[in-house]
């Protein structure tokens, strides 16, 4: 099906992108769909980038476009109170990558269910990973990755999570546009998503609340 949305976001049309997304919050689409459609309208952006039919400054102009289109949702996106019947949740880009806009997608919506995000920001080495998720005793890490050649870092935060004797307290997750069960497997994660429905549904599962708090909006 062909979605307008995609289409504009693709082109770079800010100003019908823009007025597409509050037509589609006025007629009460939900913001993970919205969401759903520029992610796959900056994936064809990535596409023109290797092609060479796209530029750097393209790939720029899609990061402003996607954070004006969040600025516009995340006031319709309800923000609960932490509840602390959960242990936090700990998120990062890894080492070498500074592509943080799906990350902070997750974390917003992680937030607005009202669960506790600690998030370590982009190129974060292994290590830092694994410091953080000793000293906040989470149950969760959350990993983003764009960059294919950043995949094995990935790897070795498993691993060093094991040499801590920390593997069995904690379900890694891994996120981005180059994750698929192969990456899944090379790295020894527990589960991948590279899209925002399928991610606040892993996260839904291992905290077990079913259709419960984890963004539903
Ligand atoms: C915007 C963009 C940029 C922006 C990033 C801005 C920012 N603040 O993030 C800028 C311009 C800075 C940039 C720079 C570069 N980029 Co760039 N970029 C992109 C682009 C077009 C979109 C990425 C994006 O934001 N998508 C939208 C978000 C919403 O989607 P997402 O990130 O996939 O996140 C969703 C899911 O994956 C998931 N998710 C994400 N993280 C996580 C984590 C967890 C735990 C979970 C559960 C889920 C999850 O949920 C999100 C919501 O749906 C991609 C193309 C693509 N196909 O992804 C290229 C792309 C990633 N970039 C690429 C490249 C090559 C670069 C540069 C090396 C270019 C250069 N020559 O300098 C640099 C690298 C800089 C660095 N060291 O990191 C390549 C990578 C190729 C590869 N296979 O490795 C891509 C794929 C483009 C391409 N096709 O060639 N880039």
């Amino acid at each position: 099906m062909e979605d307008e949305l995609q289409i504009a976001m693709a082109e770079l049309d800010e100003e019908k992108t823009l007025r597409l997304v509050n037509e589609r919050i006025q007629a009460g689409h939900s913001a993970v769909d919205i969401i759903e459609s520029c992610r796959r309208g900056v994936e064809i952006v990535g596409e023109k980038y290797s092609d060479s039919d796209y530029f750097l400054s393209d790939l720029i102009m899609s990061e402003e476009i996607l954070k004006e289109v969040m600025r516009i949702l995340e006031p319709h996106i309800p923000v609960k109170g932490t509840n602390n019947r959960f242990l936090p949740i700990v998120m990062g880009t890894i080492e070498g990558d500074i592509h943080d806009l799906g990350k902070n997608i997750i974390i917003y919506l992680l937030r607005s269910s009202g669960l506790e995000v600690i998030d370590l920001g982009v190129d974060v080495t292994p290590e830092k990973f694994v410091q953080a998720v000793s000293e906040s005793k989470a149950a969760i890490l959350g990993i983003s990755v764009l960059l294919s050649f950043c995949v094995g870092s990935i790897k070795k935060v498993v691993d060093l999570l094991t040499d801590a004797g920390l593997r069995d307290q904690v379900k890694v997750v891994v996120g981005g546009y180059p994750v698929n069960q192969e990456v899944k497997e090379y790295t020894g994660a527990d589960f991948y998503a590279n899209d925002v429905t399928e991610a606040l549904k892993i996260y839904r599962d291992i905290l077990g609340i079913g259709g419960g708090p984890v963004s539903g909006c």
